[in-house]
Formats: structure tokens, C-alpha cells, sequence
């Protein structure tokens, strides 16, 4: 009898814990996902699925507006979204090692998606999307044909290269203090990429021209995204044979563009981010990209499983997406008024699309 009785009491403890267990079990969501590493159960609580993203950044942040921006933009969809977690990853400058870095990175297997950046970089994941066919990747600043793994966001850049181009045509055209005679404007960049030949040097280039057919434009190229000392003696040499205005679109080295134009007293313009407070009165224009909104938002699509992949997107001044900074302070007190006017129109003219710089579709053979 005693024995009996031990038994059953026995088996109905053992069906209250495994109860207990299965309930245990359900309630921590236990069905093969991944939780946060810090989320802690607590009664009536059920802990949500992490959604972990790598940020590849091919170079390094510090100095680069759009490495900049695009870090930026992943960490404010993260502290909106707790169980986004985020990991930064800065591929420096050699850039025979990036498809190896992106290759170990999927490796890891625990990523849902991987954002980067640049013209080049949905090209350098096409074996590395091959050898890992469930991994997703976010390209912001690129454009590929069609890759199911992938989605890409192309700025039009025409606009962006042509918006400054005209600026830096109306001023040296004009009578300000930096400008001289010489109808002359430069533009120095870090490389040469279809984005670059393609976009936005035509644009720049096409944007001097409408302010005076007479504007010649000198293009040089840095060789990389870091020399400062070497884009400071290039842009020293542009200044010496009559340049006055230049277009600075290399990274880290944008610094040496900047010194060689405060050392002669001539303006610069800036590419991809409201920087005017870098050297006031020197910087005479900056052009944006909303590429932290624009990751922010993709981000955002692409965890809540909405990002069609295997598309691309093309976006410009009327999506505004390319933004011409010209309300800051430093704008308004260094370039006149009838320079101020002039840009206005023609800021004007492209968002209510009576001027139309359409983007060549270059990546298509
Ligand atoms: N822009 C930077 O500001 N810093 C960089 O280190 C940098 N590296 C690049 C590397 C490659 C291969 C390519 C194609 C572009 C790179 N860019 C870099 C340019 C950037 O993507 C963008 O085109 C320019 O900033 C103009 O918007």
C-alpha cells in the first residue's frame, strides 16, 4: 500500500515538472531562433528573435561623409528596434582584401543581413552571396543587375555632381572675393569608378557649363581615399594654373583640398554631407545625400521582411534624397544673394522636374 501510494505521487510529480517544462519550453519561444543575448524571462514575457546586421565598411569611417552616414543610420534603426543588434566591421583600404573579409563575415553564419556601401561592393559579394545563398545583403550607394540575396539604393548623382557644378560655375564667373578671372573650376577625386565617370563628373561638368559655356574643368585623380599631403600638392598645382573653386571627393583626404584653398584663399565645394563648419568661409557649398535616413529607413523594411529584394531603387532631388544645403548660416553669409538666387531656380527646376538629368544606366552591358 505505502509503496503504492509513493508511486503515484511520484508519477503525478512527474507530470506537473514536465507540464511545467513544456510550459517553460513554449514560453521562452523555443523554436529554433536565436534570442537576445540579454534578454532576461520574466513572468508573462515572451522574448522576441534577435535580428543581427553586420555594417561593412569598405575603408575607414572617420573622415568618409558616407561611411559615416551609413554607420550612423544602422545604429538609429537599432536603437529603435531592441533586438536589432548591430555589428560594425571596417574593412580599411586595401581593397584586395575585402571579398575574403566579406567571405568570413558570412561565414559566421549570424548575420540576416550584411549593409555596406560604394559602387563596388554588390560586385565584390556576388561570390560570397554564391557561397552562401540564404545570406541577404543591403547595398546603399549602388546599383547591380538584379541578385535575388540582394537590394541596392542608387543616388542620382547626376543632379548631386551637376547642383555643385553649377554653384562653382557662378562663382567663379562672379566677383567674389576668392574668385579671379580665369574661368576655371576643379574637381579631385580619390578614384575612378563608373559612378564617378559616369554621374557625377558629367554632371559637375554639365552643371559649370550651364552657368558659362566658357568654364573649363580640370580633373584629377588622387589614387586613394587617405593621401592628404598628396590631394593638398594637387590641389595646389589646380590653384597655381587659375583655379579657384574646387569639388573635394576623396574620404580622409579631403583635409590636404581643404588646407592647399584656406592657404590661397579660394572655395571648395562638398560632397555628400553638410560640412560647411569644417572651414567657414572655404566651404562655399555642400550637396547631401540623406543616406542615414535612407538606411535607417531600408534597415527598417528589410526587418520587417518588406524589403522586395532583388530590386534596385533610383533616388534624387524630388524624392529628396539629394539635398543642396543652402540654409546654414555659413551658406547665407558667404555667397551672395544673386549666386543664392540662381541656385534656388535651379533647385527648384529639378524638384518640380522642368530640368531632368536622368542617370545613364551604366551597369548594364
Ligand atoms: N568614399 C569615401 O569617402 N571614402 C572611401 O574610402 C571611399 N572608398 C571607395 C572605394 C571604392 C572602390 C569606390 C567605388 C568608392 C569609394 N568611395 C569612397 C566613394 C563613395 O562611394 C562615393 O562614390 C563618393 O563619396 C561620392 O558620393
Amino acid at each position: 500500500m505505502k509503496t503504492e501510494r509513493k508511486k503515484t505521487g511520484f508519477i503525478r510529480e512527474f507530470s506537473i515538472l514536465s507540464i511545467l517544462i513544456v510550459l517553460l519550453l513554449a514560453l521562452s519561444g523555443c523554436t529554433g531562433k536565436k534570442t537576445t543575448g540579454n534578454s532576461s524571462l520574466t513572468a508573462g514575457t515572451v522574448a522576441e528573435s534577435s535580428y543581427n546586421i553586420a555594417v561593412f565598411v569598405p575603408g575607414v569611417i572617420a573622415g568618409s561623409p558616407l561611411y559615416e552616414q551609413m554607420v550612423a543610420g544602422a545604429r538609429e534603426a537599432a536603437a529603435e528596434k531592441p533586438n536589432i543588434t548591430i555589428k560594425v566591421l571596417e574593412a580599411g583600404f586595401n581593397q584586395g582584401q575585402w571579398k575574403e573579409k566579406l567571405m568570413s563575415l558570412a561565414a559566421e553564419k549570424k548575420y540576416d543581413l550584411i549593409v555596406s556601401e560604394n559602387g563596388a561592393m554588390p560586385y565584390v559579394a556576388l561570390p560570397v552571396a554564391k557561397a552562401f545563398p540564404s545570406q541577404k545583403f543591403l547595398f546603399v550607394d549602388a546599383v547591380i543587375t538584379p541578385q535575388k540575396q540582394m537590394y541596392t539604393l542608387l543616388y542620382n548623382q547626376v543632379e548631386e555632381g551637376y547642383l555643385v557644378g553649377y554653384l562653382g560655375g557662378l562663382i567663379t564667373k562672379s566677383s567674389m572675393k576668392g574668385a579671379n578671372a580665369d574661368l576655371r573650376i576643379g574637381i579631385i577625386v580619390g578614384q575612378e569608378y563608373p559612378a564617378m565617370t559616369k554621374m557625377i563628373v558629367p554632371g559637375y561638368k554639365n552643371g559649370a557649363l550651364a552657368a558659362d559655356p566658357r568654364i573649363k574643368v580640370d580633373y584629377r585623380v588622387l589614387g586613394n581615399w587617405y593621401d592628404a599631403n598628396k590631394a593638398r600638392e594637387l590641389a595646389k598645382s589646380m590653384i597655381d594654373s587659375g583655379v579657384d573653386v574646387i569639388l573635394t571627393i576623396c574620404g580622409g583626404a579631403n583635409q590636404g583640398v581643404l588646407t592647399a584653398a584656406k592657404e590661397s584663399g579660394v572655395y571648395v565645394l562638398y560632397f555628400d554631407s553638410e560640412q560647411y563648419n569644417l572651414a567657414p568661409g572655404t566651404i562655399a557649398g555642400c550637396v547631401t545625400l540623406e543616406q542615414k535616413r535612407a538606411v535607417y529607413e531600408h534597415i527598417l523594411q528589410a526587418y520587417a521582411g518588406t524589403l522586395p529584394w532583388g530590386t534596385n531603387r533610383i533616388v534624387g532631388v524630388k524624392e529628396g534624397y539629394v539635398r543642396f544645403a543652402d540654409t546654414n548660416p555659413l551658406y547665407l553669409s558667404t555667397i551672395p544673394e544673386t549666386i543664392r538666387k540662381a541656385m534656388n531656380e535651379k533647385i527648384q527646376s529639378l524638384k518640380d522636374g522642368k530640368l531632368t538629368l536622368p542617370v545613364p544606366d551604366f551597369w548594364k552591358n
